[in-house]
């Protein structure tokens, strides 16, 4: 059932509201995030910061639209009976943000009726703020002004500067860098950012001209991949399947045949995009 389009709006412009106030929440705690703590594996990292900087969001969501559903990556989960649920990571790139390396983001994507409507993901450390709305295109708001995402430049696969990423299943990680290795040969060069919400952005923004990743949770993805596609990228998973989970692929459309092919080819041996190995 498409939404009404009024309401795609409102949601849209919460989104912006949200990514933008938990932005400032998120540079309030960069300069002492206090103690870093594992999750899945050492290398999972969560800070008290992002941990806050959900709570901000989930109250705020709950002020603003107290019949929402949420799902956060910090565990803010409230099942909701309006038909919407915001799908929320508070810091995207957590390592990044650790380390100082100014590449991590707030994504928050918003569902209507299980379909993501709108998105927006905002980098504190630059104040970019990318967003879209389904069949309204998207944005890069960036020091005052407002420009068009128009997806990634024309160029051969063999010149694609592609991003990926690496979970923090080690089993799984291994057949990744496989994957990784064979695909340098095929492409111009790979670039490992480390937050999926900004590769996402990259593509629709044309700073890269391909992103895949498997192992992704929902939020990393929800946000990014709508404003990557509504800047006109191809965003797919593989096989026919949609981006998910199991593999989230973004790539410019005049080459997105080929890659996904090469993607087919190369991951059949690593079994790469397989959530349950
Ligand atoms: C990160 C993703 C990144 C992936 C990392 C990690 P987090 O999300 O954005 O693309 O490669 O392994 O999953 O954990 O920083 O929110």
């Amino acid at each position: 059932m498409n939404e009404p389009t009024a309401l795609a709006d409102d949601l849209a412009g919460l989104a912006v509201d949200l990514a933008r106030g938990a932005a400032e929440v998120v540079r309030a705690g960069t300069a002492d995030h206090g103690p870093v703590f594992a999750k899945s594996d050492a290398v999972d990292l969560v800070t008290r910061v992002d941990r806050e900087t959900e709570r901000w969001l989930v109250e705020q969501i709950g002020r603003s639209r107290p019949d929402d559903g949420v799902l956060g990556e910090e565990g803010g989960e409230r099942l909701g009976h309006s038909g919407v649920r915001w799908v929320l990571d508070p810091i995207d790139g957590t390592v990044n943000f650790v380390l100082g390396l100014p590449l991590y983001a707030v994504s928050v994507a918003v569902q209507w009726q299980g379909r993501v409507v709108a998105g927006a993901v905002c980098n504190p450390a630059t104040g970019e703020l990318y967003r879209a709305r389904v069949g309204g295109g998207a944005f890069l708001e960036f020091g005052g002004s407002t420009a068009p995402l128009l997806g990634p430049r024309t160029v051969a696969l063999s010149g694609a500067v592609v991003g990926t990423g690496f979970g923090y299943d080690r089993a799984r990680r291994g057949r990744q860098a496989v994957v990784a290795a064979a695909l340098l040969g095929r492409v111009a060069d790979i670039r490992r950012l480390g937050a999926a919400s900004l590769d996402l952005c990259a593509v629709a923004t044309g700073r890269l001209d391909a992103y895949f990743e498997a192992g992704l949770s929902v939020w990393d993805y929800s946000a990014g991949a709508l404003i990557a596609a509504e800047a006109g990228c191809v965003v797919t998973g593989l096989h026919g399947e949609p981006a998910s989970e199991r593999m989230a692929v973004a790539v410019g459309p005049t080459v997105a045949a080929e890659f996904v092919a090469l993607l087919e080819e190369l991951s059949a041996d690593a079994v790469m995009d397989d959530p349950a190995d």
